[in-house]
């Protein structure tokens, strides 16, 4: 089959969810056609039968904001045609499931039928989608899409919820990507990062509101007075400042290193022992699974579908958004000699339920029933 993603190229899970998806589908044998404004983060080299088609945004003076919708549509019509696409798969709502209903009826006033799925990843509905000014746009594309997914079970809820959804959709969870890395030399590099008998523990986001980053160090900082221990903290964003900031404050910048963005994030977690996701809504928690698939258990809030990802008392612990000593009193309890390991095996037993090969042919059926004749 021939499959036009159209994506958020960015470190978001969204965009990593897409990519990945890309990649196995092309090593699967069908040809992928990424659409986006500059080459997804986790695409890396050349692969056989994937393709990328760069959106560029006209600079034209008039234009206080660039129109990247409209050039995203033309471009969505001229790969379509031009390489003869049979579906276009949009990840993300906003915009890309408007500029798909759009390139469909160009494409269809050319007497070319393509149909779209949209899969729904979460801000796209519970933040940025509940904003009044986007709602009528978002009820009627995601109604109008040929198909729709939705990453959580919680997040098909919220979607109902909040806009006048009527159509189906199907609940496709996030999946992990199988890692044969041997984990060679992985005590001497925990070394350089934490005494012996420290425990290290992690947080990927991109730094923002939603993800309550400050709890982080504030689970931390009582984590460390009971345990003396590292935190690592990946990734960037709005919040990181203040984060920083809030280190100094509590004295602990020799315990927390904050490395920024990384493209690939299994090393760090290779040596970490406990994940930490405090966010303040998770529509599945991409991060968290990662970790797991890594043996790191995970503390999260117990927000939107962190539930049907992170298992109480077995992967981790979850609590209420905001309780910090909750969360710090959970870690303090899988840190114990007598119980990481067990969490640590749970974890992994955990993710591999979420495997690409459990999730791949989900998508791939939902395909099929759109593009009949080309699988039959
Ligand atoms: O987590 C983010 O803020 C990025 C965001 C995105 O859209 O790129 O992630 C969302 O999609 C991921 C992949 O489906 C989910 O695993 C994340 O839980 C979800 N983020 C939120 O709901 C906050």
């Amino acid at each position: 089959m021939k499959i036009g993603i159209v994506l958020y190229p960015t470190f978001g899970g969204s965009g990593v969810v897409a990519t990945e998806l890309g990649k196995a589908l092309a090593a699967k044998g069908h040809q992928v056609h990424f659409i986006t404004y500059s080459q997804p983060v986790r695409l890396g080299s050349f692969r056989e039968n994937i393709f990328y088609h760069e959106v560029s945004v006209s600079d034209y003076p008039l234009f206080d904001f660039q129109p990247y919708e409209t050039e995203l549509t033309s471009k969505m019509v001229d790969v379509v045609r031009n390489e003869k696409l049979d579906l276009l798969h949009v990840h993300y709502a906003i915009p890309h499931a408007s500029a798909a209903f759009m390139a469909k009826m160009i494409l269809r006033s050319q007497g070319i039928e393509i149909p779209f799925v949209t899969t729904l990843h979460g801000t796209d509905i519970t933040l940025v989608g509940k904003d009044p000014s986007f709602e009528p746009v978002i009820t009627f594309c995601i109604n109008e899409s040929d198909a729709v997914t939705a990453v959580s079970h919680s997040l098909k809820e919220a979607t109902y919820e909040h806009f006048k959804v009527t159509r189906h959709i199907d609940v496709i969870h996030n999946f992990i990507v199988p890692n044969n890395e041997t984990k060679e030399g992985l005590n001497n590099t925990r070394l350089k990062y934490a005494l012996a008998n420290e425990p290290i523990l992690c947080h990927i986001s991109n730094f923002r509101k939603v993800k309550r980053v400050e709890d982080v160090i504030r689970i931390f900082e009582k984590v460390n007075a009971e345990l003396p221990s590292k935190l690592i903290m990946v990734g960037d964003g709005p919040e990181r400042y203040s984060c920083e900031q809030l280190a100094r404050k509590l004295n602990l910048c020799d315990k927390i290193l904050f490395l920024g963005k990384l493209r690939d994030t299994a090393h760090v977690l290779e040596i970490a022992d406990v994940f930490l996701l405090p966010s303040e809504t998770e529509s599945f928690g991409l991060a968290a699974l990662e970790a797991m698939a890594q043996s790191v258990p995970v503390i999260s809030s117990n927000t939107g579908g962190l539930a049907e990802v992170n298992k109480h008392g077995f992967s981790g612990f979850l609590s209420n958004v905001g309780d910090v000593d909750d969360m710090a009193k959970n870690a303090i309890a899988l840190l114990q000699p007598d119980q990481m390991m067990q969490f640590k095996e749970n974890a992994l037993a955990q993710a591999n339920l979420f495997s690409l090969a459990a999730i791949l042919p989900q998508y791939e059926q939902i395909y099929s029933n759109l593009v009949p004749k080309i699988l039959r």
